[in-house]
């Protein structure tokens, strides 16, 4: 018997799906590894660009498709309207609906939930796909976005992919990306570096240095890591909101004396990069951002990001105006920016080897951690 990401394949294939893009949700891993193999596939750094590269793949009369969360939908929705729906080009929407199934991620629930009504206000059709049985709808829908030029969503529900267990490993090319990031990195004449650390051991060895600074933290592996090494009031874990965490670090620092440590991801950076751009026109003096870049997004299951082939985000961070700017890869470069000096706005670009530590959800309830910050902001403001 064939497995669900099998299965909603071949339907793609017979409808002529021929171009794809996707940015990763951790419930359709291996549907976006099965994705990669049997079409084009572009991956994305934000939710929105794939709506104008699907525009742009349409205008040369191809049948696109995208594949996102739906988180993702709320970074889509002008584009899909006065783009996609307004030139009246077709686009069919795979969405992983998170928040209404066996949801343990609390931040995930308010677009989840929310999204048909969302869909519906934005006047784009939808189809619930609930089950494996609910495949049967998809063909039809297929057909009528690409012969009318629509927009159509489906919202695939967690429980369709629970118990598929499809394998989908591709050491081969996580090594050739491996290697094209050192190739890259020579090739920019900049001194290579090859990463020593995972993100846990990263944040280990910053975690003594973090007393009495506020700390704002990357959502998904990075939050839970954190608190687990170590928990302080003045820590603000992002449990949603992918790409806001160097913009709200930025918004403390700009409205208070302490120091703030941003701990960001290049996925999540990568989503929004114009906030480097704010942070170094503003230049805090309190404001050191680290970027762990560990070439993936590591929270979904490790699918690549562009600094694994083309992208060096110290190059991206001295681009956008910030002076100071230290690469690390190892223990003692990462020792010695702990004890350099915290003056001035500075950006750490720390390359970091794959991988998650198996740690516990946060326990903390999302306003706890407000009011917790919050006090201490209250408190502590000297
Ligand atoms: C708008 C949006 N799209 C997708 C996701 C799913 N998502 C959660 S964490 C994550 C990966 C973040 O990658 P990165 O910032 O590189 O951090 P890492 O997990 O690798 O440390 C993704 C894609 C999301 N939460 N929000």
């Amino acid at each position: 018997m064939r497995y669900s990401e099998e299965e909603l394949i071949g339907i793609l294939n017979n409808n002529g799906v021929d171009f794809t893009c996707s940015l990763p949700c951790e419930k359709i891993g291996n549907l976006l590894a099965l994705i990669g193999e049997n079409f084009f596939h572009a991956p994305l750094t934000r939710e929105e660009e794939g709506v104008g590269i699907c525009a742009g793949a349409a205008l040369s009369g191809r049948r696109p498709a995208m594949f996102v969360q739906s988180s993702g939908i709320g970074n889509m929705i002008n584009a899909l309207l006065s783009l996609t729906g307004f030139y009246q080009l077709p686009l069919a929407l795979f969405v992983s609906r998170r928040g209404i199934y066996k949801e343990k991620i609390e931040a995930q629930i308010p677009m989840g939930k929310k999204l048909p009504g969302i869909l519906d206000g934005a006047g784009i059709h939808h189809t619930a796909v609930n089950t494996r049985k609910d495949f049967r709808l998809i063909g039809k829908r297929l057909e009528e976005i690409y012969t009318k030029s629509r927009i159509h969503a489906f919202l695939l529900s967690p429980a369709i992919w629970e118990k598929s267990e499809v394998s989908v490993q591709h050491p081969s090319v996580r090594t050739k990306d491996a290697k094209k990031r050192i190739e890259h990195e020579s090739h920019t004449g900049q001194q290579t570096h090859s990463p020593q650390l995972t993100r846990f051991e990263i944040l280990n060895i910053i975690a003594p240095h973090l007393d009495s600074k506020v700390v704002v933290c990357n959502l998904g592996f990075p939050s839970k890591e954190l608190f687990h090494i170590k928990h302080q009031p003045s820590h603000f874990y992002m449990l949603g909101s992918m790409g806001m965490v160097t913009p709200i670090g930025l918004g403390v620092a700009l409205t208070s004396k302490k120091h703030v440590i941003v701990i960001d991801g290049d996925g999540s950076l990568l989503m929004n990069p114009g906030s480097l751009a704010t942070a170094a026109y503003f230049s805090p003096e309190n404001l050191t951002i680290f970027a762990i870049d560990n070439g993936s997004y590591g929270s979904t299951g490790d699918q690549p990001t562009f600094t694994k082939s083309c992208v060096d985000l110290a190059s991206v961070a001295r681009g956008f105006g910030i002076k100071n700017i230290v690469k690390v890869a190892d223990e003692k470069g990462l020792m010695d920016v702990m004890k350099g000096s915290g003056k001035g706005l500075r950006f750490v670009h720390v390359l970091a080897i794959p991988g998650n530590k198996d740690v516990p959800n946060i326990s903390l309830h999302h306003l706890e951690i407000k009011k917790q910050v919050q006090d201490f902001l209250r408190h502590n403001d000297f």
